[in-house]
């Protein structure tokens, strides 16, 4: 498992980001001007679009040393050399790891304290916990947490924890405090009309709030 910066976690939207090319533009912007992780996150789409966007994303996000997670697909990232990001109904994480290797990032998504107690540490970089305020990115979202129960969550976890849902410039700084390492945004980011100015901001609030 490689330590990583996750302070600053895009999650790509092809709906908001206007389909796979707006994706890599908005992905290379934001890495470009603070984000530190980008996970790729189509649920609709075809194996051979996911991998044909996951190998450009790789190759422009590489220089940058930003790294690429992919959600779910874990043939695709293995395929491209990227990271994984699943969800409580996918692989487990301990085949996640036994396939990808000990190098590859594996994050885990938890939205309660219920499936926090299932989690074992063993092959996991972090946990998404979240979402923690009301998200209209995610249909089949999971109630929102809340600041108190999201610091539990925080507190009980024996892992990194990335806070998402709902996220934006003026409501991160409690995440920090709560004690996330990181933030990951869809719409904070995606389909903003300057990603640049979005992404600068967001990475203000964050960099204040650790401070
Ligand atoms: N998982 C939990 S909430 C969420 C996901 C993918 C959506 C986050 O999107 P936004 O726009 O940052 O609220």
């Amino acid at each position: 498992m490689s330590p990583v910066d996750l302070s600053l976690y895009l999650v790509l939207d092809p709906g908001l980001c206007g389909g796979p090319d707006g994706m890599v533009h908005t992905a290379l912007i934001a890495a470009e001007n603070g984000a530190t992780a980008v996970q790729l996150r189509a649920p609709d789409w075809k194996k051979r679009q996911w991998f044909e966007t996951a190998r450009v994303l790789k190759q422009a996000l590489a220089p940058l040393g930003v790294p690429l997670i992919i959600n779910d697909q874990v043939d695709v990232a293995l395929a491209v050399g990227a990271g994984v990001h699943v969800g409580q109904a996918d692989l487990p994480v301990a085949e996640v790891r036994r396939l990808l290797g000990p190098e590859a990032i594996v994050g885990l998504s938890v939205s309660d304290a219920a499936e926090l107690e299932t989690v074992s540490d063993d092959g996991i970089d972090y946990l998404g916990i979240g979402p923690v305020y009301p998200t209209g990115s995610k249909a089949d979202a999971a109630p929102a947490t809340g600041l108190a129960l999201f610091a539990e969550l925080v507190r009980a976890a024996r892992l990194p924890v990335v806070a998402i849902g709902g996220i934006s410039n003026s409501n991160c700084a409690p995440l920090f405090a709560a004690g996330a390492q990181g933030i990951a945004v869809i719409s904070a980011i995606c389909g903003q009309t300057d990603i640049a100015a979005a992404t600068r901001s967001l990475r203000r609030e964050i960099d204040r709030a650790r401070t």
